[in-house]
């Protein structure tokens, strides 16, 4: 069993970091194109065979050091009752998104057995199928991230739809934002209850508020779920581009926090104090250097961040154009290095 990730998020000493890719199933491996031309977006989600054969792929053919569960965010918006497509070179789109307190009839607290039995089933045969090689990250979208899909009802760079929501009905956001935290922790914790043995929230889009107004529509929450599921699977928040609110999340009891590359790794470090895990940094457009690029800005990465605590990543998905031997010697690069030369 490879327990590297586990361990480095208890703050045991290893000798190499742990490694892994946000998005490291998906559009740059032949493999899954394989798939994603066969079968539609949500049917890879809903088809628990596909899911668990997608998870496998990039620990078979890049060798990372844990495996995350193949689906999206987007399906807790689908089962808590909203339409979500995934438009081939658009993206998800929500045909019918909230708008105001008339559209929240349409929305529930769903019971995520019935609902997403489909995620359950897919972790128990990812599980069966690593037979311990190394650990199953499940995750969830924060629901800021969520809320922004539900209100713009497509993806946005500055999503200003979903903050003048926040704005101007936040009485109604905040009553969304508690719908989706609440689904979410039954959520999370029937990933674990199946056999995840890390979960990872992922709040792409935390970095759009100031650090006063993320605590209000984000972190709150965030803390929540944290509060809610820490003592059975240690938790990961990754909330790109709240680099100021490092600090405060590093109080919310989670065993790590995923960085973007817009802060250098001792700043975050200072920031985040010494009893959390940092995982991150690396620019994934970084992945299209020469690979000898590659691998000594990896090194430089690791040395920067010191020696424990500290798990190997990019700081944010992979692209789907990076060559895969690209993410093979990021990869590789970290696996090959020693703590003890340090
Ligand atoms: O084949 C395809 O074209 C589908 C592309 C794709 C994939 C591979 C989507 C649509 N989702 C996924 C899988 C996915 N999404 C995973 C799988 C596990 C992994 O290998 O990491 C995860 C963890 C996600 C999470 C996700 N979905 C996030 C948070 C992380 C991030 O990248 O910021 C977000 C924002 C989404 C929404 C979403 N789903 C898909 C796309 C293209 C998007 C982004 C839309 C946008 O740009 O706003």
């Amino acid at each position: 069993m490879n327990d590297l990730l586990l361990k480095t998020l208890k703050g045991e000493v290893t000798s190499r970091p742990p490694v892994w890719m946000m998005r490291q199933a998906g559009r740059y491996l032949p493999e899954y194109m394989v798939l994603r031309a066969k079968y539609g977006f949500f049917e890879r989600c809903q088809t628990p065979e596909l899911a668990c054969q997608i998870t496998l792929q990039p620990v078979d053919i890049i060798g990372v050091d844990a495996a995350i569960l193949f689906s999206d965010i987007l399906v807790v918006p689908q089962a808590m009752g909203l339409e979500v497509l995934l438009i081939e070179s658009q993206g998800p789109i929500l045909p019918n998104p909230i708008k105001s307190i008339a559209d929240m009839s349409r929305v529930r607290v769903p019971d995520v057995h019935e609902t997403l039995q489909y995620v359950f089933d897919a972790i128990k045969m990812i599980k069966k199928e690593l037979n311990g090689r190394v650990p199953l990250i499940g995750f969830a979208g924060a629901p800021w991230t969520l809320l922004c899909y539900m209100v713009q009802g497509k993806g946005s760079k500055t999503f200003d739809e979903a903050k003048s929501f926040c704005y101007t009905q936040p009485e109604v956001a905040h009553h969304l934002l508690q719908m989706i935290t609440d689904t979410t922790i039954s959520y999370l914790k029937g990933q674990i209850e199946a056999g995840a043995d890390v979960v990872q929230i992922f709040d792409s889009w935390g970095g759009l508020w100031s650090p006063v107004d993320f605590e209000e529509f984000s972190l709150q929450y965030i803390r929540q779920i944290v509060h809610a599921v820490k003592d059975l699977a240690p938790t990961i928040i990754f909330a790109k581009g709240a680099w100021a609110s490092i600090g405060a999340m590093a109080e919310t009891g989670a065993a790590g926090l995923g960085i973007d590359w817009c802060i250098p790794p001792k700043t975050a470090r200072e920031f985040a104090g010494d009893n959390i895990t940092l995982q991150g940094n690396f620019d994934p457009a970084k992945l299209y250097a020469p690979v000898d690029v590659i691998k000594r800005e990896v090194k430089k990465m690791i040395t920067d961040f010191g020696p424990g605590r500290y798990i190997a990543n990019l700081g944010h998905g992979i692209l789907p154009t990076v060559p895969v031997d690209s993410a093979r010697a990021f990869v590789d690069t970290v696996k090959e290095f020693d703590y003890s030369t340090l």
